[in-house]
């Protein structure tokens, strides 16, 4: 065959369209997510979590740190319905309070996609689907190590601090509702005081010497929502001249490393596991969304509780 110059250009052409052809394919998947901050070292292992898994996915995700605050979340999400971003997914730092911004999602056709925690919303189909654990038996889960361990000291009783996540968010309300259900009408175990530690090590550790100053000696228990509340109280109580973990029992929630760390050093009980990596389940629920096919409307996570007879050999196996 003669190649002509004609010829040329034109293989030279087709080469060059089937080169760029994935540019007019299926166009990557945009996502705007919403997280809630930086307060804990579960949220700093969520955080990357999720952007590992769109990054793995080819998902180009809008990340955006609300700091805690509601208002930068619901502006947050306002600033994707603009973009018009093909899903939104956030962590609501508070249950309540979300009806007219997620309306306003729905009526941009934006699909939305809960992570991590709930909503409370007068209308479920404000959003797709809720990925997360479940905060009340994490609660549950929680008392019920306190309950056994109490059965090697039948005549003892309990007074607890309990030491509360942000004010308003579902991990808190509902961690303190399991805890509650499986202590109450038990005369042994008595909360004395309880109060929030915003889910950080430096409130927990401030709140902790609040309590230790108006409660002192009387303190046998500590339930914290979370680890890095647990871990600056646990400070708080050396600095007491008291022994974490003996003096006064330590219980939390997460199972992060520092949790492990303080198990190891016999400061901290027990604490219940709640699995932050959940961005690869994340993405693909939304990829499946904007394909249009079904997903579950609560996806749940599986999760253990670790007291510290078993940290050491728990340790290395641990990812977050
Ligand atoms: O337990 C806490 C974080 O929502 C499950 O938020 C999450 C909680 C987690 O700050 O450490």
């Amino acid at each position: 065959m003669r190649l002509t110059r004609r010829k040329i250009m034109g293989a030279a052409m087709a080469a060059s369209i089937v080169a760029s052809a994935p540019a007019f394919a299926a166009k990557p998947l945009t996502i705007g997510f919403s997280q809630v901050g930086a307060e804990s070292e579960w949220r700093t292992a969520n955080t990357a979590s999720i952007k590992d898994a769109a990054r793995k996915a080819g998902v180009n995700l809008k990340f955006a740190d609300a700091q805690q605050r509601q208002e930068n979340q619901v502006k947050a999400i306002r600033s994707f319905i603009a973009q018009r971003v093909d899903v939104i997914a956030f962590s609501p730092v508070v249950e309540s309070g979300w009806d007219t911004v997620l309306r306003e999602a729905k009526a941009a056709k934006i699909p939305v996609i809960l992570s991590d925690r709930a909503v409370k919303v007068s209308d479920p189909s404000l959003y797709v689907t809720f990925i997360g654990s479940d905060f009340v038996e994490e609660g549950r889960r929680a008392a019920r190590w306190l309950v056994e361990h109490a059965k090697k000291n039948p005549n003892r009783s309990y007074n607890i601090v309990e030491l509360q996540g942000t004010v308003g968010s579902a991990p808190a309300l509902d961690r303190k509702a399991g805890f509650a259900e499986v202590i109450a009408g038990n005369p042994k175990f008595k909360i004395i005081r309880s109060q929030t530690g915003d889910f950080t090590r430096a409130k927990g550790k401030e709140v902790m010497e609040a309590f230790l100053k108006s409660e002192g000696k009387n303190i046998n228990v500590l339930y914290a929502h979370n680890d890095d509340m647990a871990i600056g109280a646990i400070q708080a109580i050396e600095e007491a001249g008291l022994k974490p973990g003996k003096d006064i029992l330590v219980v939390s929630i997460d199972g992060v490393r520092g949790a492990f760390e303080a198990m190891l050093q016999g400061k901290l009980n027990v604490t219940v596991e709640c699995n932050p990596l959940i961005g690869p389940q994340l993405i693909q629920l939304a990829q499946q969304v904007k394909a249009g096919k079904p997903v579950p409307k609560r996806v749940t996570v599986n999760e253990g509780v670790f007291p510290a007879e078993v940290a050491a050999k728990e340790f290395p196996n641990r990812k977050y």
